[in-house]
């Protein structure tokens, strides 16, 4: 998945660079820079700091990883929140581009950052969470990189209060608990009876014919829907958030079926309705149901016309749910 949300220790994060919230200065401080200095070794990493000596606000540099599984740190120095006219959004925004063009000047395949100025730097956590989404969205748009995001506590994770508020309501009125499908399970008996009268009966025909007359497989079905939305296979993967390699295994190998939350990530992507959704679904063995908080949050969005596949994960993220992307 080329952007996930994660919640971790970044000190723990096994990738090439982890990021670190740091101060001009490139002294050891608290926060997650105290965190990363006492995982790397605080004597090597203060000396290799005070070799590179000072780092504007909103640039990077970097340095080994020492004692950390990470073999590279990033330091950048986020802006302090001093109310919002003093190009603090400008120079957070500037802290993730210049983190992440470095990592791909070291040819760094995966990266972790934490919230940046989001702790003794006082930024707004709903707002930093933007335009860390965002930027780091924008690179992913041109780049090929493994970006983690790595939450701390729950708490500190932003999700707009209204957002929240509607997505709970939404869920509160289409989600179908446990108890409620028992009660509707005859009901549902005779639905599914009634589409299997609707269904083309599979009389007469041998086994042989019938596997023969199979419909369109996963990948026919995806590669349909995207010639019919008019998208590229770049933009197409790019927007749901899914690995280059992944999408040409899928695009490759016929007979791949991939996950629903892969499947759902493709028709987000691809701004499908509720209707096509579940077509592009049924070609994997899927369907969405609203007895799967997931399922309810996901029509949730798309009833809303809202596709960006970041938000959605922030949602799922909040909820507790999978995230969208492989
Ligand atoms: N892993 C991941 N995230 C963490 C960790 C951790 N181990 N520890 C804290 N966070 P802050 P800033 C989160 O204060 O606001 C230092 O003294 C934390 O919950 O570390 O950019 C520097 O030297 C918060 O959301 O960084 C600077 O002087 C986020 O990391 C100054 O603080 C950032 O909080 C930088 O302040």
């Amino acid at each position: 998945m080329p952007l996930e949300i994660v919640r971790n220790d970044i000190t723990k994060m096994k990738v090439d660079a982890i990021v670190n919230a740091a101060n001009p200065q490139l002294k050891m401080g608290g926060g997650v820079c105290g965190a990363i200095f006492k995982a790397a070794g605080r004597d090597e990493l203060q000396q290799a700091c005070d070799k590179i000596g000072h780092c504007p606000v909103g640039q990077a540099v970097l340095t080994k990883g020492f004692n950390l599984p990470a073999s590279y740190i990033i330091h950048t120095p986020g802006p302090i929140w001093e109310g919002g006219s003093r190009r603090e959004a400008e120079l957070l925004k500037d802290s993730y581009k210049n983190s992440l063009e470095l990592a791909k000047q070291h040819e760094c395949e995966s990266i972790a950052f934490p919230l940046i100025s989001t702790g003794i730097y006082g930024y707004p956590k709903e707002e930093a969470l933007q335009i860390a989404v965002s930027t780091i969205s924008q690179f992913l748009m041109k780049a090929d990189m493994h970006v983690y995001l790595v939450v701390f506590d729950k708490k500190s994770f932003g999700l707009s209060q209204k957002l929240f508020t509607s997505i709970n309501e939404y869920i509160d009125d289409h989600y179908i608990e446990e108890a409620e499908i028992t009660f509707n399970r005859r009901i549902e008996e005779n639905e599914v009876f009634k589409y299997h009268l609707e269904a083309e009966p599979i009389l007469n025909q041998s086994l042989m014919e019938v596997i023969n007359d199979l419909e369109e497989s996963f990948s026919e079905r995806l590669l349909r829907f995207i010639d019919e939305k008019g998208m590229t296979d770049v933009e197409t993967y790019k927007r749901a958030n899914i690995d280059r390699r992944l999408f040409s295994k899928i695009r490759n190998e016929e007979g791949y079926t991939p996950k629903k939350k892969t499947v759902i990530a493709f028709a987000i992507s691809l701004k499908l309705n509720v209707d096509e959704t579940n077509n592009l679904l049924s070609a994997a063995g899927y369907t969405l149901s609203r007895s799967n908080k997931f399922d309810v949050i996901i029509e949730y969005f798309i009833n809303e016309g809202s596709f960006n596949i970041h938000e959605i994960n922030e949602a799922l993220f909040t909820f507790d749910q999978p995230l969208l992307g492989a």
